[in-house]
């Protein structure tokens, strides 16, 4: 059943966020309102000996309308009762970057080869989402193997996303930062 409804939307089962850890290519994104991240965007996520998940990522940004940039990004993320939702505390290595904090949401993975990344920002009166951002994220930058291609789409229908994303290129501008 997909009533949009944020608070119904579903994320993935026993979420293991060890085996979420490492390197993801981000391939295709929903965009918020004020987009930061462009294009050439990976996150890293680390877990430590504690448990607790952080992660490092990069992207291609424009700030001050016309410099062009790769952003480093770090953010830390606060557990919540569900192990596939986290509480995310973000900023820039530079100050005038994005900061903020946002929810992250883990949507489904196989952990191997595709995720799922979901945060909606403002839930509406009717408690769809008014504002948020997805990633599809891939363990290899070239994109999604065709076999995930269905489940992926399956899914952006599942969070009513379906048709809302745009094509995350990879042409090495992060990759000597
Ligand atoms: O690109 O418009 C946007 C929103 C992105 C918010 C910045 C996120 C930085 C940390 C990313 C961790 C993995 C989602």
């Amino acid at each position: 059943a997909q009533d949009c409804q944020v608070a119904n939307i579903p994320v993935m089962q026993n979420f293991d966020k060890s085996r979420f850890a490492g390197k993801w290519y981000a391939i295709a994104k929903k965009d918020p309102v004020g987009l930061f991240l462009l294009d050439n965007v990976a996150a890293t996520y680390v877990i430590d000996e504690s448990g607790k998940m952080t992660a490092n990522a990069y992207g291609r940004v424009i700030i001050l309308n016309n410099w062009e940039m790769c952003a480093n990004m770090f953010a830390t993320f606060e557990d919540t009762p569900d192990p596939a939702k986290f509480k995310m505390t973000y900023w820039g290595a530079a100050s005038y970057l994005q900061s903020g904090n946002d929810e992250h949401w883990v949507i489904d993975t196989d952990y191997d080869n595709y995720a799922i990344h979901y945060s909606c920002r403002e839930v509406d009166m009717d408690g769809t989402c008014l504002d948020g951002y997805s990633f599809i994220f891939s363990r290899h930058p070239t994109g999604l193997r065709p076999e995930d291609q269905k489940i992926v789409t399956d899914k952006k229908k599942e969070i009513c996303l379906l048709g809302k994303y745009r094509r995350v290129s990879h042409t090495g501008f992060c990759e000597s930062s």
